[in-house]
Order: structure tokens, then sequence, then C-alpha cells
């Protein structure tokens, strides 16, 4: 298998960090796609992933899988004992609608602020950012306080649960693992009132995983 990513980055976090839970980061081969330079807007790129993001699987026989929640239920159900996706219907469910909560409420909302408010990646990419649209700063900024309401809002449910999807760590804390990382990079800090979000950020960090995952 291969990962075509780039490492550090924040999408390419979360299954960096499914990899290494699933004890397969050792066995996938990482494919640096050059974001700063627009590589992910380029026909080649497009080819493998139209949607123009990273990361993207790439199988042995050819087949290409994007977006983060499909590399993860297909990493996760490999060997056949899913830990990050749930097993009954009731764990599926909360997971893919915490996950999805983190995915709008944060992770895609500070790319967003990132993206158009800020200077982003730089000059490679911006061209592909709108560049001439003059509410782009505007709606920028929405989705920075779309994402400090975001961080408000997981603070709130991290106080009487360990974990964004409940108990067990899973695939929800991936993407709001990953989140952070993208608000540290977008200077947007968590604010040190958010407690309990600050402690599960210290609690994940401390999973073996997540340190190999964010060691890059
Ligand atoms: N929903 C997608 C997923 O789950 O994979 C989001 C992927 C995504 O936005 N990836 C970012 C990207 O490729 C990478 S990162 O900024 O999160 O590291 N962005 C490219 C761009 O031009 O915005």
């Amino acid at each position: 298998m291969k990962i075509h990513d780039i490492p550090g980055f924040p999408n390419p976090l979360r299954v960096r960090i499914v990899l290494a839970e699933k004890g397969l980061f050792d066995q996938v081969e990482f494919i640096k796609v050059d974001l700063p330079a627009a590589e992910h807007k380029q026909p080649g790129f497009l080819a493998i992933n139209p949607t123009g993001t990273v990361p993207v699987l790439e199988l042995d026989d050819g087949t290409y899988i994007s977006e983060c929640t499909a590399i993860t239920e297909y990493l996760d159900n490999l060997d056949g004992h899913p830990s990050l996706t749930g097993t009954t219907p009731l764990e599926k469910a909360t997971i893919h609608m915490m996950q999805k909560r983190a995915e709008s409420e944060l992770i895609d909302a500070i790319g967003i602020y990132f993206h158009y408010a800020t200077n982003g990646l730089g000059e490679g990419l911006l061209p592909y950012k709108s560049p001439e649209w003059e509410g782009r700063t505007h709606w920028g900024q929405m989705h920075r306080e779309k994402a400090e309401a975001g961080m408000r809002y997981f603070n709130e449910v991290l106080k009487t649960q360990p974990y964004v999807a409940g108990d067990s760590f899973s695939m929800a804390d991936t993407t709001v693992r990953g989140a952070l990382l993208f608000a540290m990079y977008a200077q947007m800090p968590v604010p040190e009132s958010l407690t309990s979000l600050l402690a599960w950020q210290a609690r994940v960090d401390a999973r073996d995983s997540v340190r190999r995952a964010l060691a890059g």
C-alpha cells in the first residue's frame, strides 16, 4: 500500500494516526505530494483524486481511495478487528456523527480560514483559492468564528466523556486531533479556558500512535 500525502499536515495526520494504531505505519510507502507547489491541483494528481486533496491511499491493485473517513474504514477493517470505527450499529453511527461534526465544525472550517483569510500555503497555491474574490477574507473570518465555536462545542462534549465519540479512542478523535494541528498552524490556539479540550489533547498525545504520527 502507498499513501500519497505530506508529513506534518493536518488531514494526513488523521490517517497516519490510524496507520500507527493498526500497526501498519511501517508497511506503507509514503509518497510526498508538494502542496505548497500545488502539485495536488495538477492533472497527474487529479487523476487519482479529482477532489485535489491529500491523503490518498493507493492499494497494490491500483485502486485509489481518498477521504480520511473512507481510508480509515478500509484500514480499520483490514484485520477483521475494527477498533476505531465501531462494531455495533450504535457505535458506528455515533463515531460517524461525531467525526462529521469534527470535520464540518473544526478541521474544514479552520482550513477555509487558513486558505482564505491568511496567506495559507503561499503564492504557489493562491491561484487555486479565488484570489480575485472580494469576499474571500470575510468568508475566511466567518469560518474562523465557526471553528472557535466548534472548539467550545467539543470542550463541552469532553467534559462528560474521555473521547470524542464516547469511552473509546476512535476515528472521531483522529479528526479533532488533526483539526487542532491545523489550528496551531493557523495561529488560532485552543483558548486556555477550554480545559477539557486541552486535557483531551494531552491524553491523546500520550498515545504511542499519536506520538508516532506527529513525528512524521
Ligand atoms: N475531506 C478530505 C479528507 O478527509 O481527506 C479533506 C482533505 C484535505 O482537505 N486535505 C488538505 C488538502 O489537500 C491537506 S491539509 O491541509 O489538511 O494538510 N488541501 C489542499 C488544498 O488545496 O486546500
